[in-house]
């Protein structure tokens, strides 16, 4: 008995793990263990016999379960001891790295021209870059052999060899986006369309690729009034100033009839700018009332309806407002300039919140 005690406990101590210390089980106290054999032998003596070895077979019985237990608590133990040493975690370190890009200011700027016309209730719309010959030009009063198409030093798009249809071009303004606009929703509309138009010029103040928020409002009776308004309001936004004195300069535009430059109050006093007071004035867009032809080209009837349109370069505005000396480095991709120009991920231009801040 005393063999039998000694063996299986000092198996039980050096188990290394589960299925050993159920082995061992199974080898003394299963069906065939010999313990249970033992037990089975007791129905074959004499009571006198039995008497003694019956409570000491099922204390040894005992003490092994017992030991079995204790064992198997001790290595589940050891186990877990492990994992908590191997997976800790220190809570102190930062999640996530932050964030090392940031927002160009084209892109700020075209949010924040967002935010200002969509609180006077102008829907956002977009459109491709590669644009057929008839919604960049044609459709907004620029026949063929016109000599305002020489102005937009298109890029053109190769057809197939023998392929007499006129070629693509790179949209030279947003305005193919307007007549889209109106093809697919009619009048009354109003909607701005921002976004990468594309010129073949390079130098000092141009890019070949640039930025444009083109705007157009269309209904029963709008008026040059109405665009002033607008525009006014747009700038007092844009430039954060209580007041602001736009002039209209009388201009030609194939797609507007009449059209008008819009110049801006201002003053430049130590490379300063200042809007709203000073005695310079600063253009800075394009626009007229939508010509009939045009209205006509996108479905919209011009005996009931009429509007105006107006063109911006987001870009110059961008510069003009965080005080941005050179148009070239805005393509640069330098990651200086943009750590110092660019904006925080989370700064989201809003009328509420500010603007710029
Ligand atoms: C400008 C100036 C004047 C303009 C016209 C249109 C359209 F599609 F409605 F006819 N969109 N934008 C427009 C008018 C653009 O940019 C200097």
């Amino acid at each position: 008995m005393d063999d039998l005690r000694q063996k299986y406990l000092s198996a039980i101590a050096g188990a290394a793990d589960e299925a050993a210390l159920e082995e061992i089980r199974v080898a003394a106290l299963g069906k065939k263990g010999e313990i249970s054999l033992k037990m089975r032998e007791l129905g074959r003596m004499s009571p006198e016999e039995r008497k003694v070895m019956g409570p000491k077979l099922n204390a040894l019985k005992d003490e092994i379960n017992s030991a079995l237990a204790a064992r198997r608590a001790a290595l589940a133990d050891a186990a877990l001891e492990e994992r908590l040493a191997a997976e800790w975690l220190d809570v102190t370190l930062p999640g996530r790295p932050r964030p090392q890009g940031t927002v160009h200011p084209v892109s700020q700027v075209t949010e924040e021209i967002i935010a200002i016309f969509a609180d006077m209730g102008f829907a956002v719309a977009e459109g491709p870059q590669v644009e057929s010959d008839w919604y960049n030009f044609d459709a907004l009063n620029i026949p063929p052999h016109h000599p305002a198409r020489q102005e937009f030093d298109t890029f053109y798009m190769y057809r197939a060899e023998g392929d007499e249809r006129p070629p693509h071009v790179l949209r030279t303004h947003t305005s193919p986006v307007q007549i889209r606009a109106m093809e697919a929703h009619g009048a009354p509309i109003r909607v701005i369309a921002p976004g990468r138009v594309y010129r073949s010029d390079y130098d000092q103040t141009h890019t070949p690729m640039f930025h444009q928020v083109e705007g157009l409002a269309i209904d029963r009776d709008i008026s040059m009034a109405n665009l002033k308004w607008v525009l006014e309001e747009f700038c007092r936004a844009f430039f954060e100033v209580d007041h602001v004195e736009l002039r209209f300069r009388a201009s030609h535009f194939p797609f507007t009839e009449p059209s008008a430059e819009v110049d801006l109050r201002c003053s430049w006093k130590g490379g300063q700018l200042k809007v709203g007071e000073g005695d310079d004035w600063m253009e800075i867009l394009g626009s007229g009332m939508v010509h009939p032809k045009v209205l006509k080209a996108a479905g919209v009837d011009p005996g009931q309806w009429q509007g105006f349109a107006f063109g911006l370069g987001i870009d110059r505005l961008a510069m003009l407002k965080y005080g941005i000396p050179d148009l070239r480095a805005f393509f640069d991709s330098d990651l200086r300039w943009l750590r110092h120009y660019g904006f925080a991920a989370l700064d989201v231009p809003t009328l509420h919140g500010g603007l710029s801040r």
